[in-house]
């Protein structure tokens, strides 16, 4: 695709991008959902990419209007439930970036790309220092950085205002369908990693990220 190599920059999504944390965000709602007796599976979860903590939080309650919560109820959760994600993320190193993503962000730095975050998660700086891809990744914008989460495309346009790149020279890599909306708001182009179904209002979908890795290498040479 030609329109690739026209582009200055990538930003990437974190969570279900670079490494596998959205099934950590899962698993630590999870613990707090069965708690509390509401059904929530992987498809339920699904609509909570890309969402802040306290509206992933408010989503799932609304699944469950017999559950009534005062505010230090909900703080309380929230401060549990990220307690239970930290603990997981924090044994997360080099080797938990998602295949392909090494070769992936190193072929793009070869090609003198700009790269930055683009993450809802309030989290997402620790994750670039232990995943060691702060030799690559200078720019972050994320859940520190926002006043609206995704689908609002604050977090793109931050970063592409912080890498001194025109938002239309932006590619955004994204696995949720809110992130996907907010990158194709903000005039980037999108690629979608997950399925058609899901994400099929991207630019372009590819199944994984090691598919993502070798799109990339095959159209920037
Ligand atoms: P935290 P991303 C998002 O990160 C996750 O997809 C979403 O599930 C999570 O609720 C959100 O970060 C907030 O995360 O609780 O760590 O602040 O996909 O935009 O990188
Ligand atoms: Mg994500």
């Amino acid at each position: 695709m030609t329109k690739l190599k026209q582009k200055k920059a990538f930003i990437f999504d974190m969570d279900g991008v670079l490494v596998d944390s959205a099934h950590y965000h899962y698993l630590s709602w999870k613990v707090i959902t069965d708690r509390l007796g509401i059904a929530f599976d992987l498809e339920a979860n699904e609509n909570l990419k890309g969402i802040s903590r306290t509206e992933s939080l408010d989503y799932i309650l609304s699944l469950a209007p017999e559950v009534h919560l005062s505010p230090e109820e909900k703080q309380a959760l929230l401060t549990e439930k990220n307690d239970i994600y930290l603990d997981s993320i924090s044994q997360m190193d080099k080797d938990s970036l998602l295949p392909g993503m090494q070769d992936a962000l190193e072929h793009l730095k070869e090609h003198n790309y700009k790269l930055a975050i683009g993450s809802s998660s309030k989290n997402a700086r620790y994750i670039v220092k232990n995943v060691k891809i702060d030799r690559w990744i200078k720019v972050v914008s994320d859940g520190t950085d926002i006043q609206r989460s995704k689908p609002d495309p604050q977090v793109f346009e931050i970063a592409a205002d912080r890498l001194d790149v025109a938002k239309t020279d932006c590619v955004v890599v994204e696995d949720s369908a809110s992130g996907v909306t907010g990158a194709n708001t903000a005039g980037m182009l999108s690629i979608g990693i997950g399925t058609e179904e899901q994400l099929g209002h991207a630019h372009v979908v590819v199944p994984d990220t090691q598919a993502f890795a070798d799109y990339i290498k095959q159209h920037i040479r």
